[in-house]
């Protein structure tokens, strides 16, 4: 038997932070050699919100640059750009075709998302599930790595593939493989540095709620300086009256690669004017390899496209492939 097959992006919105590398890249990374990876820079689903054109090319390639920096390796894994297979949106079409309207309106990322857009929201916020759905039923994987916000969208693209099965499938032959979430326990969400109870986020209007991955040492130092803590002596893990003690410890326990225990041991009679400086260095010294390969990778323009335009390659021969079964099922014919 071989490989099974794990699929995941991530938005090229900028701002990379720790949630995205603790929560998603990291985890791609250490279980790459065991898995067939298809990993991809979503830049389709980073126009659902407002965006700059003169910047998306820029994240895009930042994005990859950074998939290579943090340690994905192209002997296990294919890194590829949403937009450049046009399968991605051509199967959104057919699943919106069969897809409830109230099955996307309940979503709890929509209705987060529209509250912050207003009036202005726009149908791609709507449909953004039903492309997630696409992205990852081309490619027939086994497993798609989701933090715990991603589990409603993965349990939709499910959804999707039985109602497909059903109304154009037969029990015995169905037309898509259904996937299952492979959720991490610990680092599966990193919150935000000024609210202990909010997910790290990109869009968070304050740079100082995350730590960026090319974050400056000085830039670093400054966020734990000023993040959110509490006037209680002594730290430890899990006590819901202390979501930042909890976070801050969780990214200690993470980036210095410590046992929970370990971490709690260490900790527990610590008060934060020695914590933090503990955790400063331990993120600076986490984040500099990372870093320096990043600058080397940034410095050939070739070799990111490179990687691109060979990740196309082998995305699209599967990606196609799929569509054509889908199409076929649903009665599409193409003689010539
Ligand atoms: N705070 C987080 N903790 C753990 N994992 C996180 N991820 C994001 N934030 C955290 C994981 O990163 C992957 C890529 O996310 P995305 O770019 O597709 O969008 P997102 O989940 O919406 O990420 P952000 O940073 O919160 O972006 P904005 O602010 O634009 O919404 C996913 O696997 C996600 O779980």
């Amino acid at each position: 038997m071989g490989k099974q097959r794990v699929l995941s992006g991530v938005q090229p919105t900028g701002n990379y932070h720790l949630g995205n590398y603790l929560g998603a890249i990291r985890n791609w990374v250490e279980g790459q050699s065991q898995y067939e990876n298809f990993l991809f820079v979503a830049d389709l689903h980073a126009i659902t919100v407002p965006h700059d054109p003169a910047k998306l090319a820029e994240n895009t390639y930042t994005l990859v640059a950074l998939y290579l920096a943090c340690g994905l390796d192209l002997e296990y894994s294919t890194i590829f750009v949403q937009s450049h297979i046009p399968a991605h949106s051509e199967l959104t079409w057919l699943f919106n075709c069969i897809t409830p309207l109230n099955w996307l309106e309940r979503m709890i990322q929509f209705k987060e998302k529209a509250v912050k857009q207003g009036e202005n929201v726009n149908v791609g916020l709507l449909d953004y599930p039903v492309l997630m759905a696409a992205d990852i039923l081309l490619y027939d994987p086994d497993k798609v790595p989701v933090g715990e916000d991603q589990k409603q969208h993965l349990e939709l693209t499910r959804d999707i593939a039985i109602r497909l099965n059903d109304q154009f499938g037969t029990p015995d032959k169905p037309v898509l493989k259904l996937p299952e979430p492979l959720i991490r326990k610990e680092g599966a969400r990193v919150m935000s540095l000024t609210d202990g109870t909010r997910k790290m986020s990109k869009s968070d209007p304050s740079e100082l709620s995350r730590i960026n991955l090319l974050d400056s040492p000085e830039d670093i130092q400054k966020k734990i300086k000023r993040c959110k803590t509490d006037v209680t002596k002594g730290l430890w893990f899990d006590d819901p009256e202390r979501p930042e003690c909890n976070n801050l410890l969780t990214l200690y326990m993470l980036l210095s690669l410590k046992t929970k225990e370990a971490v709690a041991a260490e900790c527990k009679d610590m008060g934060w004017g020695q914590f933090k400086p503990l955790l400063t260095e331990t993120t600076i010294e986490a984040l500099k390899p990372i870093q320096q390969k990043y600058q080397a990778v940034m410095e050939d323009k070739g070799y990111v496209e490179s990687v691109m335009r060979q990740g196309r390659e082998k995305a699209e021969a599967i990606a196609s492939s799929t569509l054509l079964k889908v199409k076929t099922a649903m009665g599409y014919s193409m003689p010539f």
